[in-house]
């Protein structure tokens, strides 16, 4: 089974890409190294010393004689590069990763705002319109984000992307439907997010074209079985104030004995999931595609629910490190409740890796590996949601 990977060198899509070639699919990466980029434009580096894709590729070769083809262009601006790249190569699924992805780097400035809508809408629907324009039959499964249905307290389950209403029919009678569970994007990001929604549906219903989108919530961990083998294979770490997700920055902290700074009163509940458990959700996507005419299928790709504070907590106890309370600079619930549906992936065999069954000292341990490499300063985070905050 041929699989096009667009974004493939970064955090999920590099794991992604070794796990699915280690399972034997034909593998081919499209990335321009945009996330190496920001790296630049903000001055930092994974903690983990990330070798440049040709090396990655060259080394996986020589550990598992497996060939990844790789090319580099922009799919939401060089649209007949990605066209004759699926009319050449006729993968039988795309996994799309090619989107900026963090939140608070949506949030820096305009110029952050209108590159992260034109970048994620414009990779979405290239794509879509290739796969169409192609005539092939291809699976499109895209990486979102469970920040589509917003972090209010909804005093119900959160379903896997739609809910079931009952409005009165023209006759007064209960009229029972299905619909995009409402959004609610809690920053530029989340809405391109959002929009991507909306094109899949769209897509789906005018062209028949077949997609799983993944509501994955914030991933936590570094390694997989892949990426551990050579060092050379190292999957990126990031810990700074814009593209550090919560638990990763709450592990450096601990090791450096770093205050872990909570932002507002920590009571935000928000959706986890370990890397590992993310690469085997996309493993199971790829083997349940929806039919041809099937509506556009939505899984929740997460696995537990913490609150801010109670993941400090955890993390100080643990490790014997204080935690700050700072002021929220996003403009976000000061706290919510959060019970979310993820029976799709369950009952699809999997196992979920839980923050207690000791893989947290096993990214510990990476981290401490690399501690001396970070730079303190870029810890704390710079981008405000708005300026009434
Ligand atoms: N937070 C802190 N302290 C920190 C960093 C974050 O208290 O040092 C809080 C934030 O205020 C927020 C929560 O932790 O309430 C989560 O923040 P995050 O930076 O870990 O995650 P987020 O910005 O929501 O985005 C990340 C990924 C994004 C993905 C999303 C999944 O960057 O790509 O879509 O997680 S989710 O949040 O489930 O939508």
């Amino acid at each position: 089974m041929r699989v096009l990977i667009l974004g493939g060198d970064g955090f999920c899509g590099w794991p992604t890409s070794l796990h699915l070639s280690d399972l034997g699919y034909d593998i081919h990466i499209i990335d321009n190294f945009a996330r190496r980029g920001f790296d630049i434009e903000l001055q930092v580096d994974s903690l983990t010393p990330i070798k440049n894709l040709s090396q990655r590729i060259s080394a996986w070769k020589e550990i598992s004689g497996k060939e990844i083809e790789f090319s580099n262009f922009n799919v939401a601006t060089d649209y007949h590069e990605l066209l004759s790249t699926i009319k050449k190569w006729k993968p039988d699924a795309v996994i799309h990763f090619a989107e900026q992805k963090s939140a608070p780097y949506s949030m820096k400035s305009s110029k952050h705002k209108r590159y992260t809508v034109s970048s994620n809408i414009n990779a979405t629907n290239n794509l879509l319109a290739a796969v169409v324009e192609s005539g092939l039959d291809i699976h499109i499964i895209h990486l979102g984000t469970m920040g589509v249905y917003g972090y209010s307290s909804a005093n119900m389950q959160i379903p896997e992307g739609y809910l079931d209403i009952v409005v009165s029919d023209k006759d007064g009678k209960d009229l029972s439907k299905q619909i995009l569970y409402p959004t609610s994007p809690g920053s530029i990001y989340h809405l391109t997010k959002t929009q991507d929604q909306l094109m899949f549906a769209y897509y789906n219903s005018n062209d028949n074209i077949r997609v799983t989108d993944l509501h994955q919530g914030i991933v936590w961990g570094t390694q997989t079985s892949q990426t551990k083998l050579d060092e050379r294979l190292i999957n990126r770490f990031d810990y700074d104030g814009d593209f550090g997700t919560v638990l990763n920055r709450f592990l450096i902290q601990s090791v450096l004995n770093y205050p872990l700074t909570v932002y507002g009163s920590g009571g935000q509940t928000r959706a986890f999931i370990n890397i590992q458990d993310s690469v085997k959700c996309i493993e199971l996507a790829l083997k349940n595609s929806p039919k041809r005419g099937e509506r556009v299928q939505i899984f929740n790709q997460m696995t537990e629910t913490f609150k801010v504070k109670d993941l400090a907590e955890l993390i100080s106890e643990k490790f014997h490190v204080p935690v700050n309370y700072l002021k929220n600079p996003r403009n976000e619930d000061h706290a919510n409740d959060l019970d979310v549906c993820n029976k799709s992936f369950l009952s699809l065999g999997l196992e979920p890796i839980t923050l207690n069954n000791g893989l947290i000292d096993e990214v510990v341990e990476i981290v401490k590996k690399y501690s001396d490499r970070c730079d303190i300063s870029k810890i704390p985070c710079n981008s405000i949601w708005s300026k009434s905050i």
